[in-house]
């Protein structure tokens, strides 16, 4: 069985499967930036902070997908929300064709209607579940229900590559990044952006966080909080998480660069279980 992902996951291996991502590119006019675990996400950010010209990014081919469905005989694709990217449409187009030219394979299109660690919960419990010996239309099954109880929050200091490239409402986009306020948000249950607070100083980012995740129903679930370049506020929202829910498994870990594209430097993005 075979796992694919696009690189808004920023994962490279999923213990204990066969395992593959598919790069989302991120481009200027002048560079173009490979997503992935090798990229260099510092230096990709001051060059596009610095950046005069147009700055956008593009999700993985139709090919892309079908090179990492190689020869599976079953295969789960989890994409990133296909309400903001192309992604979900291109890894659906590929299954297609791919049942055309294998029509005994299984394959499973996942819309995670989520980012980063919405995506890395659904790729661990689809790992979790093929270690315990769930057959492939079980697992299916399973995924759609565990997704439902997730929520994905996201910790902003900058809107502006979402606003640039409308996928936010410019309005909200005032006032964000200024007097060190925040943008605190999670994704709707269609996979769109929902504005949650506005929040003054990482304090005040981290105890909105925690609020809102409680007020979702977080009772001490798993946790997967991403960074980019700012490890600090990972932690403090992991010491503030267990200092309510010590037995609560919570990982912090660095975006790759689709995500820290979006988020922008300083920013965080949480995916719990509800
Ligand atoms: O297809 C493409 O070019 C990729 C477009 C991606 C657009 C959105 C990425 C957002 C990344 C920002 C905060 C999290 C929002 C999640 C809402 C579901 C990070």
């Amino acid at each position: 069985m075979k796992i694919i992902a696009d690189s808004s996951c920023d994962m490279a291996v999923l213990p204990g499967m066969e395992f593959s991502t598919v790069p989302l590119i991120i481009s200027t006019d002048e560079r173009e930036f490979v997503d992935g675990e090798s990229l260099n996400v510092d230096e990709m950010l001051t060059f596009i902070e610095h950046y005069k010209g147009r700055t956008g990014t593009a999700c993985p081919s139709i090919q892309g997908f079908l090179e990492a469905l190689g020869d599976a005989k079953e295969a789960f694709i989890v994409t990133m929300t296909g309400a903001l990217s192309g992604t979900y449409g291109s890894a659906c187009a590929a299954k297609d064709q791919y049942i055309q030219e294998h029509p005994e394979a299984k394959v499973y299109v996942i819309d995670s209607r989520s980012t980063g660690p919405g995506l890395r919960l659904l790729l661990e419990k689809l790992a979790e579940m093929h270690e315990k010996g769930l057959v492939f239309e079980e697992m299916c099954r399973r995924i759609e229900e565990y997704k439902a109880t997730n929520r994905l929050y996201f910790g902003l200091k900058s809107i502006d590559n979402l606003a640039k490239s409308g996928r936010i409402n410019k309005l909200i986009a005032s006032a964000v990044g200024l007097l060190g306020i925040s943008i605190l948000g999670t994704a709707s249950p269609e996979g769109t952006i929902e504005p949650v607070s506005k929040s003054r100083g990482d304090r005040g980012l981290v105890k909105d966080t925690i609020k809102a995740m409680k007020a979702a129903g977080y009772r001490g679930g798993k946790v997967r909080i991403n960074n980019v370049l700012n490890p600090a506020i990972s932690e403090a929202l992991r010491s503030a998480i267990v200092s309510e829910f010590p037995n609560a498994d919570v990982l912090c870990y660095q975006a790759y660069g689709l995500n820290s594209f979006y988020a922008e430097r300083n920013g965080f993005i949480l995916g719990c279980e509800c």
